[in-house]
């Protein structure tokens, strides 16, 4: 964590030319620099051309409606997308997983960039972005959500990054938005702060068997395994799937909740019926409620599997995220209990949480382990001080 925070000390060959702040703002800027942009710019002061390539490399518009599209994505992020710090394990987003993920309504078809070069026009890096409705401190700000920044194992460090960053920032600012929200395992200028994930082991015998999870040599695999096991049946049975009939009353659940967020999202009707309607093997949502009728609580969670390097038995991790979690019937911890139930029964290896919103409370309680990684999240060309991981009303893929 020091080393952590020298970093943000050191120089940033490209990080220290944007507009993103400093380690020393809240130091030394006064209150008046805070809640607005960095820096304001305007249209026409945006490069109408794309940013200068390496010779023999290319941008093109990543289509992912496209099935062969899709498969290149889908097997440059398998290959070379986000590993732990050992190299154990690495992220295994599913095809209709990354549909979901970027082909929102309302999505720009050319914020899917891709880098691609040689004779074969193989694809070698990606970077992504999806418009969303932020409320930064009560302040209505249309940003970007960038996410799966990817450059390929053979072309690291040679700064592909920087331009791929500076290229989504010329295609987004093409559509006068000039904000953007992301987050990173990496420690970049400056995380607004810092949410951690909470891990509950479901098959606590294969997170052993691939050192995803750890037990002393004097508690028993018995007793290892009793203390993680779950009730055998629902504790809420009438928790069901969502349907169509539920999205208006959803969309006024999580409008409602996550209004009392110093930084939340905001969705749309359409962004609720996109994001939220169960998919097998990407989004589980549950509600309590008639069908169509008054919904008093919603329960969610995405599926985003990890592969597992290296092992002789197993391959893949089936990880089951926390998404977005409200209850009006101060049932958060009951609710999370049984979503821990569904996602056994579906024969998920674990569920990952963060301590955002008001997730904290109950994650000890549900005998979540606490992870060594923090997540850091971001907001480009906009100061906020004082930010805590409750305050978070947005959850990343
Ligand atoms: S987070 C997931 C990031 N992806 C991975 O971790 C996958 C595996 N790793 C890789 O593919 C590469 O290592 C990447 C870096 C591509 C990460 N975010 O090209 P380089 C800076 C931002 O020589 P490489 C996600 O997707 C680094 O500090 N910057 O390095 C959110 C250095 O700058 P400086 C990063 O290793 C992405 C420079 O890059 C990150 O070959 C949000 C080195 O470049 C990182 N995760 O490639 C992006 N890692 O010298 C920002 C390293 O200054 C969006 N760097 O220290 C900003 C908003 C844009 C839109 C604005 C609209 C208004």
């Amino acid at each position: 964590m020091i080393d952590d925070h020298i970093s943000l000390f050191e120089p940033h060959r490209f990080w220290d030319d944007q507009p993103v702040p400093k380690a020393t703002d809240q130091l030394k800027l006064s209150e008046s620099e805070f809640n607005k942009p960095i820096e304001v710019k305007t249209l026409s002061e945006v490069q109408q051309d794309p940013y200068v390539l390496p010779a023999e490399y290319n941008w093109c518009d990543l289509d992912l409606n496209n099935e062969s599209v899709l498969d290149e994505v889908y097997n440059l992020l398998v290959e070379n997308y986000v590993e732990d710090d050992e190299a154990m394990f690495r992220f295994d987003y599913s095809r209709p997983f990354l549909r979901w993920a970027l082909l929102m309504p309302g999505g720009e078809p050319n914020w899917i960039v891709g880098v691609r070069g040689g004779k074969a026009q193989k694809l070698y890096g990606m970077i992504t972005g999806i418009p969303v409705r932020m409320s930064l401190n009560n302040t209505q700000v249309m940003c970007a959500e960038i996410n799966f920044l990817c450059v390929h194992k053979g072309l690291r460090a040679k700064r592909l990054a920087p331009i791929l960053i500076k290229e989504i920032t010329r295609r987004v600012n093409l559509k006068e938005i000039w904000q953007a929200i992301y987050t990173a395992g990496a420690r970049i200028p400056t995380p607004i702060t810092g949410a951690t994930y909470w891990h509950r082991s479901l098959n606590p015998k294969k997170l052993l068997d691939v050192k995803f999870s750890h037990k002393s040599k004097k508690v028993s695999m018995a007793s290892h395994i009793k203390r993680h096991a779950l009730p055998a049946t629902s504790i809420w049975p009438s928790l069901r799937p969502m349907q169509e009939e539920d999205i208006p009353k959803v969309t006024e659940l999580l409008t409602t909740y996550l209004s009392e967020r110093k930084i939340h999202i905001h969705f749309t009707v359409e962004e609720v019926k996109h994001f939220f309607l169960p998919q097998n093997n990407v989004v589980y949502t549950y509600v309590e409620g008639p069908v169509g009728g008054n919904l008093t609580d919603m329960f969610s969670f995405y599926c985003l599997p990890s592969q597992v390097l290296n092992h002789d038995t197993h391959n893949m991790l089936w990880v089951a995220y926390s998404y977005y979690n409200v209850s009006t019937t101060d049932r958060l911890e009951q609710g999370m209990e049984e979503i821990l139930i569904r996602a056994k029964e579906l024969e998920f290896d674990v569920f990952n949480c963060l301590d955002v919103m008001d997730n904290e409370p109950f994650l000890e309680k549900l005998k979540f382990g606490k992870g060594d990684g923090e997540l850091h999240y971001y907001l480009y060309n906009w100061r906020m001080r004082d930010v805590t991981p409750s305050d978070l009303g947005i959850v990343l893929v």
